[in-house]
């Protein structure tokens, strides 16, 4: 069946909800987006989402044409069109339709999506043996140009590492920040175990501020494992007890080699597994309700 998408305030068939090739979010990647996660009839960090589009729709001078409150509902909304009560929700606004010129200000009326989907898993043995990852040639981009506090369409920089790290069947690519530091993923954060205490690079260090991140240090905090938000090189990498990777699509997944180097005893480790368990019974408390 076909689903309903949410686009420019009408709840349309997919076979309508076609954006013009004027569009500054094609022509140009000028715009923003969210990926959502919904368990168990409910929306996970609905408000989280929605403050973090918000904030970055502002870095790049864009006003959403409804409000908060009206884009939660029409989150919900769509989910309910759809039937949605575990999946995976997009929501992207773009700069709207302009002419072929890169002005913005040519383009009077930002274009509003919203789509609600089943989601594909990733594969349960994933989480069991866990994934060889590398650190890629290409930098995550400097606060200084976009910053990586933007979630923006503007993904190049994260797709080229995407690449990089397909091309030698990698399942991830690490991206260090202008400096050489780790800086995240091309999609997910990353945190490291050593000697007990639990470190991810801090948002200053060039990173999305992850909501799943910022659970898992929750979750950590509520475990009593020590959590540092600090900056670490490679070699930090090779030589943690632990690593993992966090994102609202994968959640908690384990990496079990680095470079070539194999992670500890090369098997997902106990702080890891706490997590997982702590995190999945987090998404489970009922939050933003769909159907009621
Ligand atoms: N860093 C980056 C650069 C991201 O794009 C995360 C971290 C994790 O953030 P959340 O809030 O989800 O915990 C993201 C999220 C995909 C996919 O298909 C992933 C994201 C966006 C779009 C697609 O893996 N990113």
């Amino acid at each position: 069946m076909g689903q309903i998408i949410y686009m420019d305030g009408k709840y349309v068939p997919e076979e309508e909800a076609k954006v013009s090739v004027f569009d500054h979010g094609y022509l140009y990647g000028d715009g923003v987006f969210e990926g959502i996660r919904a368990y168990n009839n409910s929306v996970f960090r609905l408000q989280d989402h929605v403050d973090r589009l918000y904030d970055s729709a502002k870095a790049i001078y864009l006003e959403i044409p409804i409000g908060k409150e009206e884009m939660k509902e029409v989150i919900l909304e769509t989910c309910r069109k759809n039937n949605i009560r575990d999946g995976y929700i997009r929501v992207v606004v773009s700069r709207g339709i302009g002419d072929l010129g890169l002005d913005p200000l040519k383009c009077p009326v930002p274009t509003v999506v919203v789509i609600a989907a089943s989601i594909s898993l990733y594969p349960d043995e994933l989480y069991q043996t866990g994934m060889a990852v590398i650190t890629v040639p290409t930098r995550r981009n400097g606060p200084e140009g976009v910053n990586p506090r933007i979630k923006s369409l503007n993904y190049l920089n994260n797709i080229m590492a995407k690449m990089e790290a397909n091309l030698v069947g990698a399942g991830e690519a690490i991206l260090l920040n202008q400096e050489g530091y780790v800086a995240e993923c091309s999609g997910d954060n990353i945190f490291i175990v050593k000697n007990g205490v639990l470190k991810t690079p801090a948002v200053y260090m060039g990173i999305l501020e992850g909501v799943t991140r910022n659970e898992v240090i929750k979750v950590a905090k509520k475990q009593g494992i020590p959590v540092e938000e600090t900056m670490f090189t490679r070699f930090e990498l090779f030589t943690a007890d632990e690593v993992f990777l966090t994102g609202s699509a994968a959640e908690l997944i384990p990496v079990v080699k680095v470079d070539g180097r194999v992670i500890a005893d090369g098997k997902p480790g106990p702080v890891y597994a706490s997590l997982l368990e702590g995190f999945r019974e987090v998404v489970k408390e009922p939050e933003a309700i769909i159907f009621k």
